[in-house]
């Protein structure tokens, strides 16, 4: 069994976090370090530590992060200048929280992806 995170707690509410949208699959919550003015982390309720956990059976709450972040995107009035979605794995990838999450990040210009 994987280690739980910080994450799970959130998604259980034993610990607080700014939460913008729950549902049985996934949780949305803004990011604690913000690196835009819109940082939203969108993560599956279940524990999944990293892209290399993914299986089948996780493809409804990993296809339910995308209509979610395509919601809150729309609520945070970023979709029409647009916006990114990064989802880091392990050392190389910048993975810090090994609990998977997609970072919904916008509210200005980001530059070129790998700058
Ligand atoms: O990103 C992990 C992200 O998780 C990083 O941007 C900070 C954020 N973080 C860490 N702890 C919290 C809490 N408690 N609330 C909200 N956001 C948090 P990674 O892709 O793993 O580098």
């Amino acid at each position: 069994m994987a280690e739980e995170t910080i994450f799970s707690k959130i998604v259980r509410k034993e610990i607080p976090a700014d939460i913008l949208y729950q549902d049985e699959l996934v949780t949305a919550f803004r990011d604690i370090h913000p690196r835009a003015p819109s940082h939203i982390l969108i993560i599956p309720n279940q524990l999944i530590p990293t892209v290399n956990d993914v299986e089948p059976v996780h493809e409804a709450a990993l296809g339910r992060l995308f209509t979610v972040a395509r919601k809150l995107a729309a609520a945070e009035g970023i979709a029409e200048d647009g916006y990114r979605l990064i989802m880091n794995c392990n050392q190389h990838g910048g993975q810090e929280v090994y609990h998977i999450h997609l970072h919904l990040v916008g509210g200005q210009p980001l530059g070129p992806m790998l700058s």
